[in-house]
């Protein structure tokens, strides 16, 4: 799940592997109770996976439940953590519903005071089932997978835990002022007098004693300067370590020190402009879907660098902690959004309370989880839902501002699709644009001129000073289909049309970056019933500059030789 380990002392295991599997498409177990009763004909399914990679369930889209057994090999308090499952997942322990989560790329968890020893069910009832009401909603550019997509947790807890580690920082030059935030807990019927100390790399760099009394929690801070800190940096990577422990337990925590500022219509990290060179990259292959294996996070990371990126868009939901760590060593940018996918999200959605409660949730664990990673820069609140009215720009407000009331170190971002009449721009610190000249509509050469009028309208929008992205662009290929000349859906005419939009994105001294249209193929969500992405050949969705297997196409060679040679 990491690529370090998250601790030293607490013992943990995951649960991953087999577990029993049911489809339920008639939704019959919550009343015929199978979280007490589980069926007897159910499958083996492994986890983490997605459903729909297995035979029989290619296409299907709705309930299923899970269940695994574990012993306890004495009586203790544990925790269970939901690394991500997708969609609506109602959790039951020996028939007992331990809670429900809406989501699917972020984790959850479950603290269980004084289990008793022996053998536990663990059932889980999912839902992948995609409305009107969901995030994202029944019409999207993605396969609709359903399942426990990340590990199953089990730690097993002493009576005071740290529950949480929080590092935040500012800093002068290269001297930081830290704040940790350490949340001790206590499941124990007394009050107690615990040694809390913090190392980094192994050498301890405070230790107090704390009081913590019977059931309660204690945010415990310590606030210290350090000096001539070690600047994380786009290329090179400088990560700190950092871990808190009693004498029974502990939480570690990587962390890099870095300024995010914007200027003259650049991201600048440290102070210095970076130009972004960039993709789009879904965490998505046509075996596991979107339970991205940590050894393909390593190859996509490979050939992402080989292509000359320095930063990559994590479209369109929170990714993997595992990529983000390898992004964090090897010194690239990352932007993290959550799944609101607009182009077909009907107005009357974004104006209901629930869609906005399950958005602010969204968001609110994406930044709990992605918070420490110096890779990430944006934090994206939507992309191309429609920003022409009074009602996105009442979401638009308070996404933007939980963000910003989460963290404010970070540049609060969005993808539009309506550049020229989007009400949302003032509401951001950069603002992404998706246009498709030359694929869905006219041809490269128009890129220029909505450019120059957008840049207008920011301007008397009081937003002219904002970094604008390209964030999305390009066009579907077919990999192997090339030719002496570039027709639609050949390799040749999206090498072509791609290579003609960096090209007059780099000559716009207002644009910051590119993040191409897309890193890899990706499977689509089309059925025979549906008008939806019928242009998608093979039911994928075919921009990618590498396949779905990741052999590279035309563009990639291409887009190569264009990123490595721009020096700025
Ligand atoms: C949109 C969207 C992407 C993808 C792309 C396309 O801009 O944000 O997810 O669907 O278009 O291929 O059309």
């Amino acid at each position: 799940m990491r690529t370090f380990s998250e601790h030293q002392l607490r013992q943990t295991e995951n649960l991953d592997g087999p577990w029993d599997f049911v489809q339920d498409s008639g939704n019959r177990g919550l009343q015929e109770k199978w979280f007490e009763r589980f069926p007897h004909d159910v499958r083996a399914i492994f986890v983490p996976s997605c459903w729909n990679n297995e035979l029989s369930l290619f296409d299907y889209e709705g309930v299923a439940w899970y269940r695994k057994k574990f012993q306890l090999h004495k009586a203790e308090h544990i925790r269970l953590i939901f690394h991500a499952v997708l969609g609506h997942a109602d959790v039951y322990l020996d028939g007992r519903l331990l809670g429900y989560h809406y989501g699917g790329y972020t984790p959850f968890d479950f603290i269980l005071p004084s289990m008793e020893e022996g053998e536990h069910e663990l059932i889980i009832r999912t839902d992948s089932t995609l409305d009107r009401l969901t995030i994202p909603t029944e019409h999207v550019d993605w396969f609709h997978y359903g399942g426990i997509i990340r590990s199953v947790e089990l730690q097993r807890l002493p009576d005071l835990f740290i529950q949480q580690l929080k590092i935040d920082y500012s800093l002068q030059g290269d001297d930081a002022d830290i704040f940790i935030l350490a949340t001790l807990a206590s499941l124990s019927a007394h009050d107690a007098s615990i040694a809390l100390s913090f190392s980094e790399g192994g050498v301890t760099f405070h230790s107090e004693q704390v009081s913590i009394a019977a059931g309660q929690t204690l945010e415990h801070k310590v606030n210290l300067r350090w000096t001539n800190v070690r600047l994380w940096n786009v290329g090179q990577p400088e990560l700190y370590t950092i871990r808190v422990h009693t004498d029974v337990d502990d939480k570690i925590e990587r962390i890099g020190f870095r300024t995010i500022e914007t200027r003259n219509h650049r991201i600048l990290i440290n102070g210095a402009p970076v130009y972004l060179k960039g993709v789009n990259r879904h965490e998505e292959h046509p075996e596991w879907g979107f339970a991205f294996p940590p050894k393909l996070m390593s190859k996509d990371l490979d050939i992402i660098r080989e292509l000359g990126c320095n930063t990559v868009r994590g479209s369109h939901y929170p990714q993997s902690p595992y990529w983000l760590d390898l992004l964090d060593e090897h010194g690239l940018l990352f932007w993290s959004e959550i799944p609101i996918w607009g182009a077909f999200l009907p107005n009357e959605t974004v104006k209901e309370p629930l869609f906005q409660q399950r958005a602010l949730t969204m968001l609110e664990e994406m930044v709990s989880l992605h918070f420490h990673h110096p890779s990430v820069v944006f934090w994206s609140v939507h992309n191309e839902i429609d920003s022409r009215t009074q009602d996105a720009y009442e979401l638009t407000e308070r996404l933007v501002s939980l963000v910003k009331s989460l963290d404010a170190s970070r540049l609060v971002a969005f993808a539009t699709m309506h550049p020229l009449e989007d009400v949302l721009l003032p509401l951001f610190d950069v603002i992404g644009i998706n246009k498709y000249y030359g694929w869905y509509e006219g041809d490269t050469s128009q890129f220029k001129e909505m450019l120059r009028l957008f840049h207008e309208r920011a301007a008397s929008m009081g937003a002219g000073e904002t970094p604008v992205l390209m964030t999305e662009f390009g066009g579907a290929a077919i990999f192997g289909d090339v030719g002496w000349e570039p027709r639609l859906f050949s390799e040749d005419y999206q090498a072509q049309i791609i290579t003609e939009a960096l090209t007059i994105f780099k000559d716009d001294p207002n644009i910051g970056g590119t993040y191409i249209w897309q890193f890899a193929d990706i499977r689509g969500d089309l059925s025979s019933n549906s008008s939806y992405f019928r242009d998608r050949a093979r039911s994928f969705n075919n921009k990618g500059l590498v396949n779905e297997y990741r052999k590279p196409k035309q563009s990639y060679r291409d887009v190569r030789r264009i990123y490595t040679s721009w020096t700025e």
